[in-house]
């Protein structure tokens, strides 16, 4: 076996279905050898970070690994901002780069793609990941790589590895797997009998679950342990579409001021809110009609608990969940079951000749899926983020926090890749005119996603922020007359009726991508981002 024999087969048990990359002059052997090998699939992209993109988003519709590969300096340092991402959001994304030889390192010249020296690449990725090795060793490459590896699925981050190429086809062992952590388990049990109590003593307990839930595979058994708990369940932003076809006390996902405020009342009123898997962040807690106390909420966050002046560490939280399961009983009056069907979504649209608005586009959507069923969604930032929270709770992949443009389109390659499901993409004009080039691969990656177009010539989320200036003006950019050069197929909307039956054209075309091009008036937003856009000035109003 040789060096990407033994990465490929320890990808493999960590969950990676395939690779995304784009190969250049340093990632060559290491490319042929993935190729030669067919020990995982390769799919290539045209753009890295579109790669990143893709990578990221089979990782969280799938579980286990996202692989990305590319080549050394330039590829490299494009695939930074999707890497930052997944970061942020808990992603575990492994970046395989290729480096020069051992032989072209020493000789002296100044190398092609290099930067300030040959470890400026080693050091930045330094900042963007929980591990890093340099696999210059086939001796040493078997345990450094398990351990890499192992840190990206423990931590749920990226982490990075260097693949010098004079050692793609060099003789190596496999990859051992390390044993599992093992937590303290008085301190376990001090813990979730501590949690319990405070859950028990609380007269309005709630449980907000977010990405670590999905990142860590633990959504049934958050559900067992929703239905014992039986108190009301919120998402928060990040976490949208966790729990969606569980049967839990599920009333709702949590945006303060910008949300549904029977749902915001009950969690900023609690008295005992279990934040399990959720990042605080502002983009989860900054438009709270009153700041939450975190002082008396109880967080289970990357490792620690956190109760009060209490903090209990390593303690993952699997483990937490399993001995708080082992403990569980109700607290709650039983909330009431609200399972997603009965949320109050939005369905009948407009009038047929009506023009078009995002709250129609989360309408038809809620159509499409009750008639033919759950489909993922992928979504980019902007306005579509915001329609997206009318729409049924289902699997959502999105940058909810970290918040970059440019991830939709990539995203649903990675999804209908990693899963085999169909996405449904959401993403404005501005975040298409990034990476939605990477349609023209969608027929050679096996995809066909059905991609819905926010198309109000604006950065439209921008503008709500700074309504006087013309910087946000984009032009008019015909989309659906691009999607047959790229092996799909365009409709473009501008009415409710254009929008329904185009939607159906789409579901009913398999084989190639489906592209709306939905024309959207200027300054028509989505109710979501409406409220959010009052919420951010009203609190950012001097008192
Ligand atoms: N560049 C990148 C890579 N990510 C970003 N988030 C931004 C810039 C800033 C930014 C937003 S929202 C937005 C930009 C430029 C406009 C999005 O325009 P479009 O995709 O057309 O969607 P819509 O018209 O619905 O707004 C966030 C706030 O940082
Ligand atoms: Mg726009």
């Amino acid at each position: 076996m040789n060096l990407t024999e033994s990465l490929l087969q320890a990808l493999k048990a960590r969950g990676a279905t395939e690779i995304f990359g784009i190969p250049g002059d340093f990632a060559l052997p290491l490319f042929r050898e993935i190729e030669r090998s067919a020990l995982l699939p390769l799919y290539t992209l045209s753009h890295e970070p579109g790669v990143g993109f893709a990578a990221d988003a089979a990782a969280r519709a799938r579980g286990g690994l996202g692989v990305a590969a590319v080549t050394y300096g330039a590829g490299a340092f494009n695939l930074v901002n999707a890497v930052a991402g997944a970061y942020a959001e808990r992603v575990p994304l492994v970046v395989l780069s290729g480096a020069p030889a051992a032989h072209e390192a020493s000789s002296g010249y100044l190398l092609h793609h290099q930067v300030k020296t040959l470890d400026s690449q080693w050091r930045l990725f330094e900042e963007l990941t929980v591990d890093r090795a340099r696999l210059d060793d086939p001796g040493l490459a078997p345990e450094r790589m398990a351990r890499v590896l192992d840190a990206a699925l423990t931590r749920s981050r990226p982490v990075y590895l260097e693949i010098p190429r004079d050692m793609p086809g060099r003789p190596c062992d496999a990859v051992p797997r390390t044993p599992p952590f093992v937590p303290d388990a008085d301190r376990l049990a001090a813990c979730a009998d501590e949690l319990l109590a405070r859950l028990s003593a609380a007269e309005r307990p709630v449980l907000m679950v977010g990405v670590e839930v999905r990142r860590y595979g633990l959504e049934s058994s958050v559900a067992e342990l929703a239905r014992r708990l039986a108190i009301p369940v919120v998402t928060s932003f990040m976490g949208r579409g966790l729990l969606a076809h569980a049967e839990v006390p599920l009333v709702g996902t949590y945006i303060g001021l910008a949300g549904d405020p029977a749902v915001s009342e009950q969690v900023e009123h609690s008295d005992g809110l279990l934040l399990l898997g959720v990042i605080v962040s502002d983009t989860n807690f900054a438009v709270s009609s009153r700041r939450i106390d975190l002082r008396k909420a109880i967080q289970v966050f990357d490792g620690d608990v956190v109760m009060g002046h209490h903090v209990y560490h390593q303690l993952p939280i699997a483990a937490l969940i399993d001995a708080l399961l082992a403990r569980a009983a109700p607290v709650g009056s039983g909330a009431p079951v609200c399972t997603p069907a009965a949320m109050p979504f939005a369905v009948a649209p407009a009038p047929a000749a009506a023009a078009v608005t995002p709250q129609d586009i989360a309408a038809a959507v809620n159509a499409l899926l009750r008639e033919h069923g759950p489909m993922p969604l992928a979504s980019d930032v902007g306005d579509c983020l915001f329609a997206a929270m009318d729409i049924e709770h289902t699997t959502l992949v999105a940058p909810g926090y970290y918040a970059t443009m440019g991830y939709g389109v990539p995203a649903g390659l990675g999804v209908q890749v990693a899963t085999g499901l169909r996405p449904i993409v959401l993403v404005g004009d501005g975040a298409f005119q990034m990476t939605g080039w990477e349609l023209g691969n969608a027929t050679r990656c096996g995809a066909d996603p059905i991609v819905l177009v926010f198309n109000n010539a604006s950065w439209e989320m921008l503008r709500t922020f700074e309504p006087d200036v013309r910087f946000n003006d984009l032009s008019h950019w015909d989309f659906a007359s691009m999607a047959g050069g790229m092996g799909g197929d365009g409709y473009v909307v501008r009415t409710t009726a254009e929008l329904a039956q185009a939607l159906a054209t789409a579901h009913a075309t398999r084989g190639r991508f489906q592209l709306l091009d939905i024309r959207l008036a200027p300054g028509v937003l989505s109710p979501t981002l409406e409220r959010f856009v009052k919420a951010v000035k009203r609190l950012s109003m001097p008192d």
